[in-house]
């Protein structure tokens, strides 16, 4: 069924509105989005955004795809027909392409561990020193994935652009990923949202085109049948359901971009915020969440497990995790684990740099005190003693020092 005058058809190569028939569509309303896990806490239903608890997180080093954290800002896309799904290629490249799914897996397949964090992590908790806007989240907006898919150097030296040459030529460019979801932020516009050209030709940085998280198809809200990982980065960067990638000029103007997901001084309000002068966030700093106890817990006196998840963006992996059990008077180190034993997880994945160190400590308390957890990266970069001083108006980026009150009851 033909229904596009045929100078369309014929020239259907990579412009996405001419396709006679979408293999990704998204839906305007809720109805079709997938079912989910129950014990996934709810922090937003439309979309949906949803956390696991926080023990679920330190019970595998890898986290079931059912429990990893879901973040929607629209009803979550529908594959009509995988073999006429395709992403295209297009911009500042001189052949576009448009590329099947069987392209795709043509191309060398990678596996990488890497945790994927929302910048939005532990806003509940930053939004208590002072109001933040956006969707309040616990601790678990973060997880632990093997990703498996082609990597994104590998798929632009398809249209002519070569891994990390002339860098020069590059300076300034980003690679933009387009989804097709409906978002209210981009009045009803697909997520998208942008990287560095360097960083999307330099294999080292792993950024990939996946297709499968733990071994298994992606799942419909993880971005079924494709989604950029860029391991090291805000979840924010890692667009879900893609369905165009675009050579431009400098960073992508969208809405996610440009209007949010920025970091600003505690001194900015929204009566004085200027957007444009601050870059948008890429790398997450530093965090570490003991996962093992409830913000408030009551124990019995004795010998008590303290343990939970430490990651830093930008490929610096975790050097060191203190535990302290009398409020930060002295601190004891935390032995640290990394690596799951499954064996999809290859020598080709780079997962000491990109994915979380589970720790352990097993300490005596015996009184009411304060337990805090804090990690040290390889660049020797360390949290924030206090969430005060990184307060910021959209609530991004809580890494301060992880502190439980525990109430020892005889
Ligand atoms: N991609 C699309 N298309 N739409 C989205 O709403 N949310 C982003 C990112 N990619 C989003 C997206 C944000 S803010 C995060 S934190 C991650 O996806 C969440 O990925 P997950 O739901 O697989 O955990
Ligand atoms: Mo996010």
């Amino acid at each position: 069924m033909l229904l596009l005058p045929l100078s369309q058809t014929t020239n259907q190569n990579f412009d996405i509105h001419h396709r006679i028939m979408p293999g990704l569509t998204a839906p305007s309303d809720y109805s079709t989005d997938p079912p989910r896990h129950p014990s996934l806490q709810i922090n937003s239903k439309e979309p949906f955004n949803a956390e696991p608890p926080r023990s679920a997180l330190v019970s595998s080093y890898l986290t079931p795809a059912d429990l990893f954290y879901k973040r929607n800002h629209g009803p979550v896309p529908i594959v009509d027909d995988i073999e006429r799904y395709s992403v295209s290629l297009s911009g500042l490249v001189e052949n576009p392409k448009q590329l099947f799914m069987n392209d795709i897996r043509k191309l060398p397949k990678y596996n990488v561990t890497a945790t994927l964090q929302c910048a939005g992590n532990r806003r509940t908790a930053m939004s208590k020193t002072k109001t933040v806007k956006g969707v309040g989240w616990d601790v678990s907006a973060i997880g632990n994935a093997v990703w498996s898919g082609a990597k994104l150097a590998d798929l632009l030296e398809l249209v002519g652009i070569q891994k990390l040459t002339a860098i020069a030529q590059f300076k300034g460019k980003h690679v933009e990923f387009v989804s097709v979801d409906k978002c209210k932020e981009e009045n009803g516009g697909p997520y998208k949202s942008s990287i560095p050209l360097i960083q999307a030709t330099n294999p080292e940085a792993d950024v990939l085109l996946a297709y499968e998280m733990n071994g298994e198809p992606l799942t419909r809200d993880h971005g079924y049948p494709l989604r950029v990982v860029v391991p090291g980065v805000i979840g924010a960067r890692s667009v879900k359901w893609l369905e165009a990638i675009n050579i431009i000029a400098e960073e992508c103007q969208g809405f996610f971009m440009q209007k949010d997901y920025k970091m600003f001084p505690p001194s900015v309000n929204w009566d004085n915020i200027n957007w444009s002068t601050r870059r948008p966030q890429m790398d997450f700093p530093v965090q570490c969440v003991i996962c093992s106890l409830e913000d408030v817990s009551t124990i019995k006196p004795g010998k008590v497990k303290i343990s939970g998840y430490a990651a830093s963006g930008g490929g610096r992996g975790i050097e060191r995790v203190d535990v302290s059990i009398d409020g930060g008077k002295t601190w004891i180190e935390a032995s640290r684990s990394q690596k799951s034993g499954i064996p999809y997880i290859t020598d080709d994945d780079n997962s000491d740099k990109w994915a979380w160190v589970l720790f352990e400590v097993t300490a005596d308390i015996l009184h009411s005190t304060e337990v805090i957890a804090k990690a040290v990266d390889s660049s020797a970069n360390v949290q924030p003693e206090k969430v005060e001083d990184i307060w910021n108006l959209r609530g991004i980026l809580n890494t301060s020092w992880h502190r439980i009150q525990v109430q020892v009851a005889d």
